[in-house]
């Protein structure tokens, strides 16, 4: 049984055993919370994201897919990079997002992390609706089987918040 709570703040400042990073394909950072991580983490994250480049991903991290690092100077044991999808007016992407949330939950099992902190993965740079990424988010999370027993969504602003508070 995954509790799923809900946070106002800066994901960085989190404790939990991993923290979900809304990360671009390169894995080479970015802006947002990428660039918060990074900045917060320390260059330990991103060597070891140069290393998964060079080894596993030459092409970059597929959309929808996860993976971890150290989470070095962080508060938390991993960070586990993911890559949401553009929102798209004409094409029907929610599928990749679902997965962003799945696939990061498979990861952390893997790990055998028990807390996990997510962003609203997508709703920055990549301009998804936030009541519609709430959804999803909630909606996923709570059908994913996983040994993870704590699941916080840390929502930076006010409305995005209150997205995921009406959909919990
Ligand atoms: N803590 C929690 N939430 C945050 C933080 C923070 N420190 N900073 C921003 N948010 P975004 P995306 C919120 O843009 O849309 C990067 O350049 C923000 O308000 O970080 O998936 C990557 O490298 C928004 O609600 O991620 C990619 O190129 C949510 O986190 C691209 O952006 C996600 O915003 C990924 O875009």
């Amino acid at each position: 049984m995954t509790t799923l709570t809900l946070v106002q703040g800066d994901i960085t400042r989190q404790s939990a055993d991993a923290i979900v990073n809304a990360a671009n394909s390169s894995l080479l950072g970015g802006g947002g919370v990428d660039g918060a991580v990074h900045r917060r983490g320390g260059p330990a994250i991103l060597a070891e994201c140069r290393a998964l480049r060079a080894s596993r991903y030459g092409r970059g991290l597929p959309t929808g897919q996860a993976v971890a690092t150290t989470a070095g100077e962080l508060d938390a044991r991993w960070v586990i990079h993911t890559v949401g999808p553009v929102f798209s007016a004409d094409e029907d992407r929610s599928a990749l997002l679902a997965s962003c949330y799945r696939e990061s939950l498979r990861v952390a099992d893997g790990l055998g992390a028990r807390t996990v902190a997510f962003p609203a993965v997508s709703t920055g740079v990549y301009r998804w609706p936030l009541e519609d990424a709430a959804r999803i988010a909630v909606d996923t999370v709570r059908a994913t089987e996983t040994e993870v027993e704590r699941v916080t969504f840390v929502l930076f602003d006010e409305r995005a918040h209150a997205a995921f508070a009406a959909r919990l």
